[in-house]
């Protein structure tokens, strides 16, 4: 007789799935009990960590992740890596351990009240079996429901006396379940779209982080190069869908709706693809488009595609239709768009511009590098300075949650193990999930964390002139010493304050074969004001 252990175990296993990342608590001891040894389990030593992780670790390698995370107090450190995840459209399958069935009623200590409601709006589908016996039943809904297009976070809480009961025979009917999502344009859809973009005078492509979710960064090649026109990347976009030396590449989209008009005036026709239209943040009022432009726009996400407040978008999987798209399209005549004119350097200064930390990261990566950005007021300067060629070169927050890049870079580090991960992160931003630097150390994932100290909260100073406030409380943050931190969770440091010594920290960090943390101290509003007076 199967237990509800052996068949879930099993049914994860068919699904691909073979690690688990958590932090346990009494809860989940029972589900991970003889855990198998087909299994790897990932420790973190805090839920935003493990959660964060594992998102990075689902975007890059666009599997399902598995997360165990302990009742409501795990869940709770877990919702702002949530938020994140559930923006960038990221496969995980969250579990929780409940209490006892038969002490959830008076509440014994570390019940989850209401667990199925907790982690809403986040989730794309939350449930607590009503019996052991639908457990594997539920787990097999999580894995599809979050596989689906558009993919997602689910969460399921799951009383700990369920594991040892006896399964449902039935049950084995989810092993060979396969869901797929087949959703390519109907010929009509297709046949309109095409005879839009065929019809523009002066079209221009504005791509998302789900052109590179789906693994279509070269069919949006295609497409740019048949219509000739220049490409943007979405406002706040968490991933790179194109690659940024290309002659179409213009950069990414500020997010404030005047400036996305303004930048856009002159096209009368945007085609947005694999994005939200559009992710603003600064609140900057104006039209939604430049006069006389329309938009279309393509989205796996259904909840993209009723939000967004204006042109027709059609919900399609993003590589099949990009792929009927740069087909169907017709080859336009003129001129390809001039490539942007390369960067200039800046002029030397200690402490290090943004600029030059930028360019010299530049020389020294490999091609094939990962960046997971989480340096707030740089963002712009990567975006120009960074040469970025394939699939999964560029990781962000997608909800602007903090505390995405240190755990996302080693889970992408696990997923992505012959390429180089390189976190680029802010010395505010560090400090939110520092505890991934253990996990790192502990299951030898040689990321190379780079954090940038200028002392201070750089974005929310540039907000703070936006919203032109001044004297605000809260901005600074001196006399942190990142290096012993990380020496502390066992990871080696480094300090660099010129091209060369960031040269040569990163060969000695990526020939050890072991995480690095290098700290960097750079230019930043701080210096800037000082500088004024
Ligand atoms: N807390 C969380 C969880 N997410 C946030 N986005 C913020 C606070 C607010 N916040 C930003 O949006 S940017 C920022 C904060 C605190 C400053 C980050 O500073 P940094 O980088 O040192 O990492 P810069 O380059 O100095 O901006
Ligand atoms: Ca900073």
């Amino acid at each position: 007789m199967k237990t509800v252990h052996n068949i879930t175990y099993e049914l994860l296993r068919n699904n691909g799935i073979s690690k688990v990342f958590g932090n346990p608590g009494s809860n989940e001891l029972p589900f991970l009990k003889d855990f198998p040894n087909d299994f790897d389990y990932i420790l973190a030593l805090q839920e935003a960590v493990v959660v964060g992780i594992a998102d990075g670790y689902a975007l890059a390698s666009g599997t399902p992740a598995v997360v165990n995370l302990h009742s409501a107090a795990g869940t709770g450190n877990a919702m702002g890596a949530l938020a994140n995840a559930w923006n960038s459209h990221s496969p995980l399958i969250i579990t929780a351990g409940q209490q006892n069935r038969s002490m959830m009623s008076v509440e014994a200590l570390l019940t989850n009240i209401d667990a199925a409601t907790l982690p809403k709006p986040l989730v794309k589908w939350s449930h607590e079996p009503a019996t052991p016996q639908e457990v594997p039943y539920a787990f097999s809904r999580a894995i599809h429901t979050a596989t689906s297009e558009a993919k997602g976070p689910v969460y399921l809480s799951i009383p700990y006396d369920d594991w040892e009961k006896p399964a449902d025979a039935a049950s084995e009917s989810l092993l060979l379940r396969k869901v797929e999502s087949a959703r390519a344009l109907d010929k009509t859809s297709l046949q309109n779209l095409v005879t839009q973009i065929n019809n523009a005078h002066n079209p221009v492509l504005v791509l998302g982080a789900d052109v590179d979710a789906a693994e279509a960064n070269d069919l949006a090649v295609l497409l740019a190069e048949k219509l000739k026109c220049p490409v943007w990347v979405a406002p706040s976009s968490p991933r790179c869908p194109f690659p940024t030396r290309h002659v179409c590449f213009r950069g990414i989209l500020p997010a404030g709706i005047a400036s996305i008009s303004r930048l856009l005036t002159g096209h009368d026709l945007i085609v947005v693809i694999g994005a939200p239209v559009f992710r603003y943040h600064q609140y900057e009022p104006g039209a939604y488009l430049p006069e006389g432009a329309q938009l279309i726009s393509i989205t796996c996400d259904i909840n993209e595609a009723a939000r967004a407040p204006m042109g027709n978008t059609w919900i399609a999987d993003i590589k099949p239709a990009l792929r009927q798209l740069s087909r169907c399209v017709t080859e336009r005549k003129n001129a390809m768009p001039v490539i942007l004119p390369a960067t200039e350097p800046v002029a030397e200064s200690a402490p290090l511009k943004p600029e030059t930390f930028f360019d010299a990261l530049n020389a020294i990566a490999p091609e094939n590098a990962i960046y997971v950005n989480e340096s707030t007021s740089t963002t712009n300067i990567l975006w120009q300075r960074l040469n970025m060629r394939y699939q999964g070169s560029y990781y962000f927050a997608a909800a602007g949650g903090l505390g995405f890049a240190m755990p996302a870079g080693v889970g992408i580090q696990l997923a992505k193990p012959d390429r180089q991960v390189f976190v680029v992160i802010g010395d505010g931003s560090s400090n939110y999930s520092i505890q991934a630097l253990w996990t790192a150390a502990q299951y030898d994932i040689p990321v190379i964390f780079i954090v940038l100290k200028n002392g201070t909260y750089g974005a929310l100073r540039w907000f703070a002139d936006v919203l032109g406030v001044n004297n605000v409380a809260g901005l600074d943050v001196p006399g942190i010493n990142f290096s012993l931190i990380a020496e502390g969770y066992g990871v080696q440091a480094f300090q660099a304050n010129s091209p060369e010594q960031l040269q040569h920290t990163i060969n000695q960090a990526r020939s050890s074969g072991k995480p690095a943390l290098i700290e960097v101290e750079t230019w930043g509003p701080l210096q800037e004001a000082n500088n004024e007076q």
